[in-house]
Order: C-alpha cells, then sequence, then structure tokens
C-alpha cells in the first residue's frame, strides 16, 4: 500500500515536471486577424472579373443611361473564366456584380435596368448563377463586387437608395451560396443619369450608407465573407492608395480603426494601428479594368505580372487581379495566355526550397528546441515556428546549406495569428567563407519575399534587428528563381528620335519597324535613331549571358510632331507635353477654368481622336477630369468633337483615349473644365492626336 502511494507520489512528479517543461506560447502582440481574415490572406492571389454596359461603349464608367440592349456577350461563358483563374493559381473570382452604371448582370427584382432586360439569352441569363456555378465546377471562391454609387437609380442620393442598396446585396449574398468577399469601390457621387434627372449629386461617403447597418447585414447573411470597403468605413481589407499594382515595402497589417486613412496609411499601413486591417493589392492585366480593344497590345507580361506578385504578396499583402471581358464574353486570348505563364512562373519560382533540407540554428530560443527551435521555421509546417523568450528583439537564424548554393530569393513569414512583430530585418550569405550583407528590409508579417541577384553560399543568416515584440517566424525558404527579362520601353520625342531603354541590368536591345517580332537577328540598337512619322517600333530586350529575351515591346506612333507648335504660349517648359516622355509635365496656372490648350499642327489632317496623358503624380493639381475637345481649320471657327470625363483618372492616371468621326483639322485645342482639386490648373504630361 505504501509502495503504491510512493509510487502515485512519483508519477505525479514525473507528469508535473514533463508538463511544466512545455514552455508557454507566446502571448499576442497587439492586434491579430479574424478567422475570415487569415482565409483570405492564405488564398493570396483572386481575380476581378470587370464586365457591363461599359464593355459595349468602350468607357471607364458608364453614365447610367447606357442601352440594355447593348448587352449580348454571344458566346459568354463562365467557365472559360474560372479555367484561366484556376490554371493562373488564382483561388477566388470577384464578379462587378454592379458597376457606377447601375447595371445588374443578375435579374435583380428591384431594377428594370439589368439582364433581363438584356438580349443576352432573351432576358433569360443570370451571369452571377453562371459564375457561382463555374467556381464550384473549378473550386475557386466567390465574390461580388456591387458599387454603392449607382448612376442610374433615380433614388440615389435619397434614404430610399440605402434600402434599395440592401435589398440587392441580400439577393447576392442569399442565392448564390457562400460569398468569401464583397467589394464596396470609394468613387461616390457625382454627375450621372439617376433616373433621367441627368444632375450632379453629392453623398457623404462615411454617412450616406449607414455602413455598420450594412455590415451587420453581411456578417448576418454570410458569416464568413470578408469586406472591402474604400468608402469611408474599415473594412476587413484596405486599398492600397494606389491600382497600379503594389503596396509600400513596409506593409502593416494594422490601421487605427475609426477616421479618415491617409494615404500614407492605406500604402504602409500603421505600426501602432488598432485594428488588423490587410492590404489588398489591386491591379488589372491590361492598363485599364474594362476592356478596351486598344489595349489589346498593351496586357501585363510574365515578367510585369512577376512583378506584381513581389509587389503584393511578396510584401505582405493579396492580390486582386483583374480580367476585363471582351463583348463577346470572353477573356482575350493573350490575357489568358499571360495569366496561365504567370501562374506557371510562380510554381516554377518557388518549386524548390532549398532550406528544407538544410540545418537551422537559433541565437536564442524559447523553451527548448522540440517545441520552439530554428527547425521550426523550415518545416514546411504554417502552424509550427521559431520563436524566442520574450525580451529578446534582436535574434539570428542561422540556415547551413551544407554545400555551396546558388539562389536569388528569401522567404521570410511572421505567424501572424499572435501578432505581427518584426520591424527590421537582413540576410546574410557565407560566400567564400565571407559573410556579406544581400539584403535588408523593414516589415515582414504574412510572407515577405527578398529578391536580390544570385549569390553562391553555404550558409545564409536571417537577422532580426528590431521587434515590436518577441519575433515568432513560422517559415523561411530560400530559392533559385528564373530571372524574367521586362519589355524594354520604347519612346520618341517631338523631333521624331526613337530611344529604347530598360531599368533591367545588362540587356542589349534589338528592334524592328516593319511590324513583325524582333528577334536577336534584328537591327540592334545602338542609341537614338530617327523614325518620324505613322510608325510601329518593336522591340525586344536581350541577355546574350543568359541567352535570354524578353517579352515584344510594342509602340504604335502617329504623324510627325515636328511642326507642332503651342498657341499663345511663350514658355520654353511647355514643350514637355510634346516631348514623348511620360514623366516631364506641363501645368497651366496663371488662368481660370476653363483653360484651353491651342496646338497648330502645321498642316490639315484627318483627325479622329486624341490622347490626353496627365501628370503621372497623383498628388499634383491639374489632373483633369471633364473636358471639350475642338478642331478647326483656320484657329477661328471651332467645332466640338468630343466632351465628356475622363473617368477614374484620379486612382489610375493612365493615358486618356478619346475617338470621334473622322475631322479635317489643322488646330486642336483641348478645354479644361474641372480637375480632380476644383481648382484653376490644366497639366499635360502628353498630349496627341489619332489621325485616320
Ligand atoms: C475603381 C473603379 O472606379 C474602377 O472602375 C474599377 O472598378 C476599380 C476596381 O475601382 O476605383
Amino acid at each position: 500500500m505504501r509502495d503504491k502511494f510512493f509510487l502515485g507520489v512519483i508519477f505525479t512528479f514525473v507528469l508535473t515536471a514533463t508538463s511544466c517543461v512545455k514552455t508557454k506560447v507566446p502571448a499576442a502582440c497587439g492586434p491579430t486577424p479574424s478567422e475570415n481574415q487569415m482565409r483570405v490572406q492564405e488564398m493570396e492571389s483572386y481575380a476581378f472579373v470587370h464586365f457591363s454596359l461599359n464593355t459595349y461603349t468602350d468607357q471607364s464608367w458608364g453614365f447610367g443611361n447606357e442601352d440594355v440592349n447593348l448587352f449580348n456577350p454571344e458566346k459568354s461563358d463562365c467557365r472559360q473564366w474560372a479555367r484561366i483563374c484556376k490554371e493562373a493559381g488564382l483561388k477566388g473570382v470577384i464578379i462587378t456584380a454592379k458597376h457606377h452604371c447601375g447595371f445588374c448582370l443578375w435579374p435583380s427584382k428591384y431594377t428594370e435596368y439589368s439582364v433581363k432586360n438584356a438580349p443576352w439569352k432573351d432576358g433569360n441569363g443570370d451571369m452571377i448563377r453562371e459564375m457561382a456555378d463555374a467556381c464550384k465546377e473549378y473550386g475557386l471562391k466567390l465574390g461580388i463586387y456591387l458599387s454603392p454609387w449607382d448612376r442610374n437609380s433615380a433614388d440615389y442620393g435619397k434614404p430610399e437608395y440605402i434600402t434599395y442598396f440592401r435589398n440587392q446585396l441580400t439577393e447576392l449574398l442569399t442565392n448564390y451560396g457562400e460569398i468569401f468577399e464583397v467589394w464596396f469601390d470609394g468613387a461616390n457621387g457625382g454627375d450621372g443619369y439617376y433616373g433621367g434627372a441627368n444632375e450632379t449629386r453629392k453623398i457623404d461617403r462615411t454617412t450616406y450608407y449607414d455602413w455598420k447597418n450594412t455590415y451587420a447585414l453581411i456578417h448576418k447573411l454570410q458569416p464568413n465573407c470578408v469586406i472591402w470597403n474604400d468608402g469611408g468605413d474599415r473594412g476587413d481589407l484596405r486599398w492600397v492608395g494606389t491600382e497600379e499594382g503594389s503596396v509600400g515595402e513596409t506593409n502593416w497589417s494594422l490601421l487605427n480603426a475609426t477616421g479618415d486613412v491617409p494615404w500614407n496609411n492605406l500604402h504602409f499601413g500603421l505600426e501602432t494601428g488598432n485594428a488588423w486591417v490587410l492590404a489588398e493589392v489591386n491591379t488589372s492585366i491590361r492598363p485599364e479594368w474594362f476592356y478596351h480593344p486598344n489595349e489589346d497590345n498593351k496586357v501585363k507580361t510574365v515578367p510585369q505580372l512577376m512583378d506584381l506578385y513581389y509587389h503584393s504578396i511578396g510584401r505582405n499583402g493579396t492580390l486582386l487581379l483583374n480580367f476585363p471581358i471582351m463583348p463577346n464574353g470572353l477573356i482575350h486570348p493573350t490575357d489568358e495566355k499571360n495569366a496561365i505563364e504567370f501562374g506557371q512562373a510562380v510554381k516554377e519560382s518557388f518549386a524548390v526550397n532549398l532550406a528544407q533540407k538544410a540545418k537551422a540554428e537559433a541565437s536564442n530560443i524559447r523553451g527548448n528546441e522540440k517545441d520552439f527551435g530554428a527547425a521550426k521555421a523550415i518545416d514546411d509546417d504554417k502552424d509550427t515556428y521559431w520563436a524566442t523568450d520574450d525580451s529578446v528583439n534582436i535574434a539570428s537564424l542561422t540556415i547551413d546549406l551544407g554545400k555551396p548554393t546558388l539562389f536569388n530569393r528569401f522567404l521570410v513569414q511572421e505567424y501572424i495569428r499572435l501578432g505581427q512583430r518584426v520591424k527590421a530585418f537582413s540576410v546574410e550569405a557565407l560566400v567564400d567563407g565571407n559573410w556579406k550583407e544581400i539584403a535588408r528590409a523593414t516589415t515582414i508579417g504574412y510572407k515577405r519575399i527578398l529578391r536580390f541577384p544570385a549569390v553562391n553560399a553555404t550558409q545564409v543568416r536571417f537577422n532580426v534587428i528590431d521587434s515590436k515584440c518577441s519575433p515568432i517566424i513560422s517559415s523561411i525558404g530560400i530559392y533559385d528563381a528564373p530571372v524574367f527579362l521586362n519589355a524594354p520601353a520604347i519612346v520618341r520625342n517631338q523631333s521624331g528620335k526613337v530611344s529604347i531603354n530598360t531599368n533591367d541590368i545588362g540587356p542589349i536591345f534589338y528592334y524592328t519597324l516593319d511590324g513583325s517580332e524582333p528577334t536577336a537577328n534584328s537591327i540592334k540598337y545602338t542609341g537614338p535613331f530617327a523614325a518620324d512619322g505613322k510608325v510601329v517600333v518593336k522591340a525586344i530586350s536581350y541577355d546574350p549571358t543568359l541567352r535570354k529575351s524578353s517579352p515584344v515591346g510594342e509602340e504604335k506612333f502617329g504623324i510627325s510632331k515636328n511642326n507642332w507648335k503651342l498657341v499663345g504660349i511663350s514658355d520654353d517648359k511647355a514643350t514637355a507635353l510634346l516631348d514623348g516622355d511620360p514623366s516631364s509635365v506641363w501645368h497651366q496656372r496663371d488662368l481660370k477654368m476653363p483653360i484651353d490648350l491651342v496646338i497648330d499642327l502645321g498642316s490639315n489632317n484627318s483627325v479622329c481622336g486624341f490622347k490626353y496623358l496627365p501628370d503621372q503624380n497623383k498628388w499634383s493639381s491639374g489632373i483633369i477630369t471633364t473636358y471639350q475637345f475642338f478642331v478647326s481649320t483656320n484657329n477661328i471657327n471651332w467645332k466640338l468633337v468630343s466632351e465628356g470625363e475622363f473617368s477614374n483618372i484620379k486612382n489610375n492616371p493612365l493615358m486618356q483615349i478619346k475617338s470621334f468621326a473622322p475631322v479635317k483639322a489643322r488646330y486642336i485645342k483641348l478645354r479644361a473644365l474641372k480637375n480632380t482639386y476644383g481648382d484653376d490648373v490644366a497639366g499635360y504630361a502628353e498630349v496627341d492626336v489619332i489621325t485616320e
């Protein structure tokens, strides 16, 4: 009996001792992500599709009065879209159920402005149903873009519209299965059709939609759904302040929960933020969101898409990549090819983690190796991690690769369920017996990937230099990724000289002027060359060491600008708007709106359109939003040939292209009526004409 008692005591002692050995998991540091946010973060990349009446009118934003009869995508096939997304490695699709024009891709019972009154499938079509079915078939998640701004609705701006908006949201969130994300664009109020009123309606986007109750409705109908909102109330994900496809190199998944979000916080997050709001990088595979035939040669190439990958997922963000749908209802073959090759390039880049078979050792470990040792960072298990004592915020982890190993990428992940911590880190490599720093960066978060020229090293050291709390690292990867050359940029100055250049180091260029595809046997570029008048220049970068070529860069130049003159302007700097260089800008500042820019083309031409590139610095004033365009043969009698808005120019300052019926013109006049600041400045990076 006594023996049994002693055995019991010893057993209890051993049990207590072993459980004491298990070190406590670190406490959370600041805000942490919700399960819904974790799910979307781990999806990493997903697609947008933009399809609406704009697709048929070549517009970016419809006014709200476009004819529903235009909508007839005779080959429409959501299965094609889903297949492409799947093959490109994207995990879901967010579809523009309703864009700003108010046209609905589903037969909403609350409006007549929808597919039910369009010729497509004799009014029996439902694009959201087809998208939902296709997503199911291809194992993708479905998301919904429902524009808060509705330029068709007669009630927009009145309280009644909020009921309408919520009714539509309810239809979308109850009839199509699980929805992973709803997307509320920030463009709100302004000119519109509004049921025939044709007026300007302004709302306060922070209060008008009563977001609190709208969010409650979403949470009730779709508890697993995340909310993206750039329109006045913080959602689960945030806009990154640009549509060009990059979040800040420093990127905290934190924001303050209330108040307006300054641009810096959108782009970089806020280290001291009191809410978890992760960054979603939204951009299009083409310059614009909707399909425009003149962008068929402007589809992002694989190197551009890879840059996008490193500037979004590689910087602790998710990637939302848009596909514009063509009028026939399909994704264009170039977009398809580039997206699928991009998916393959990502797979190839991260196929072999050279760190996984290595030995890892850390300068400090929380408790014992078994629980929080360095090996936990390279064990391919996202739920285990290397952690240090609570008091530590400077620490190193060394990976011994055993032999000289070539690599050019370093990937690191924090265990963000316990908060985002690291403020600064560096990576060193042991090359020929000497340690050298190969990269240095700030935040990590869910995932950070650094690119650098290839090194051949036997060991790699990851140093946390500064951290908000003790670092917790769930994964480290070392990769030898393929390098892709970017297509070169081609520009032409006013006197007709063409220059070709790139940001890549080392390549040479080959080009053609006859429309044929350039190869390493085409004309070798040795410096700017003369190619005035209408011409197509196609060029490639070629790296003779790697024996690799870039995709083809292509520019279609119009008539010669050699004899163009700016009428009534004495400022020499004004020629910046004709110099072919998108980074040089000229502003007219000392006038009152409307502000005219008159150009003498030197001779009569059959003009059928014009191009306007705004200042590429979106903070600058002078970015024209409302315009008129006139032509004349004598600088006395003017004819108005085009007028309207440069939609979305603030968030996406692209080259604006407007076409009209051909007309004889020697003089052109671009009249600025409004700019993004509402002041009296008109700025121009480039102005050009399109001729027959
Ligand atoms: C913008 C919108 O105004 C664009 O048309 C597009 O839908 C984009 C995703 O968001 O701000």
